[in-house]
């Protein structure tokens, strides 16, 4: 296993992160996280208001992965404490807002008290009205967004949806905003009806679906993202195994985020770890963008 990383100027104990929103919403499961083997963790989305999230079901199961609508539930400010006992691990604060004056409010309070590694804008919710891919489809928006949260002094992340048509547009605009990284991708735009009950099955009615079903979806979204964009990028979506962060990196990841994986191993970091550090560790500088080269 190698010793400390560094990627999009956060510093990592390897190249596998928690995705944000899994576990990430109290400082006791990060740490546990982190423990289990997780390189660094993205907390779950905090946003300007405390927000109880929609009404259930918010998560189901459906084949080759997880749908969920929970609607952005966190107790925003108050949650600078819950990280605080963490200020020495490589701690991501995912944040949201529905506009840069937002971002950089949210921002502010984890930059304040050194809380934060960096910063994880999601601009990409697919059911979060006003919020999320509101802004994650307008490449003005990302921009300006990431400018204000850039101007904090820390590392930027912005991560973004898949639903739109040409994602590399959205990643040069946070590229502009002074991003530090791209994380590709949120979860893709579902839904799914109960033939029984007679009607859609998330109480939100449609919602965001993860894992398995969606890697080949971010495999493109990555490989197109390496292709345009000159900064770093972390692959998210439907990883569980070693050979999935392989070919994230042949695709042009530099790290990357696991979620949905983690809900049904928790010990998934410590697996893939194993694969991937096998024999003197992975030499991910040699692996990246890969793929392009053949
Ligand atoms: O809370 C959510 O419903 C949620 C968020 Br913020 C997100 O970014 N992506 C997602 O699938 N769900």
């Amino acid at each position: 296993q190698p010793g400390e990383i560094t990627v999009g100027g956060v510093a990592l104990h390897n190249h596998l992160l928690l995705a944000a929103g899994v576990l990430g919403t109290t400082g006791a499961s990060l740490r546990r996280m982190l423990r289990l083997g997780a390189g660094g963790v993205v907390t779950k989305s905090i946003g300007p208001e405390p927000n109880p999230g929609h009404h259930g079901p918010c998560l189901v199961r459906t084949e080759g992965g997880l749908l969920n609508a929970m609607g952005l539930p966190n107790p925003s400010k108050e949650f600078v404490g819950e990280i605080e006992p963490l200020k020495d691990e490589p701690v991501v604060v995912s944040v949201y807002g529905k506009d840069p004056e937002d971002f950089k409010e949210v921002a502010g309070w984890f930059a304040g008290t050194g809380t934060a590694r960096g910063f994880e804008l999601n601009v990409s919710c697919p059911h979060a009205a006003g919020y999320g891919a509101a802004i994650g489809t307008d490449p003005e928006m990302v921009l300006e967004c990431t400018r204000a949260v850039a101007s904090h002094g820390l590392p930027v992340w912005v991560k973004l949806t898949p639903n739109v048509t040409d994602i590399t547009t959205i990643g040069l605009a946070a590229e502009k905003g002074g991003a530090s990284a791209i994380v590709a991708v949120n979860t893709v735009r579902g839904m799914r009806i109960s033939t029984e009950m007679r009607r859609p099955v998330l109480g939100y009615r449609s919602g965001g679906l993860s894992g398995k079903a969606i890697f080949p979806i971010a495999v493109k979204c990555v490989w197109d993202l390496y292709e345009a964009c000159s900064i770093p990028i972390v692959g998210c979506g439907g990883i569980s195994t070693a050979d999935d962060v392989v070919e994230m990196m042949m695709a042009g990841a530099q790290a990357v985020e696991v979620g949905s994986a983690v809900i049904d191993e928790v010990r998934v970091f410590e697996q893939i770890a194993r694969g991937l550090y096998a024999a003197d560790g992975v030499a991910a500088e040699e692996i990246v963008g890969v793929a392009h080269r053949v």
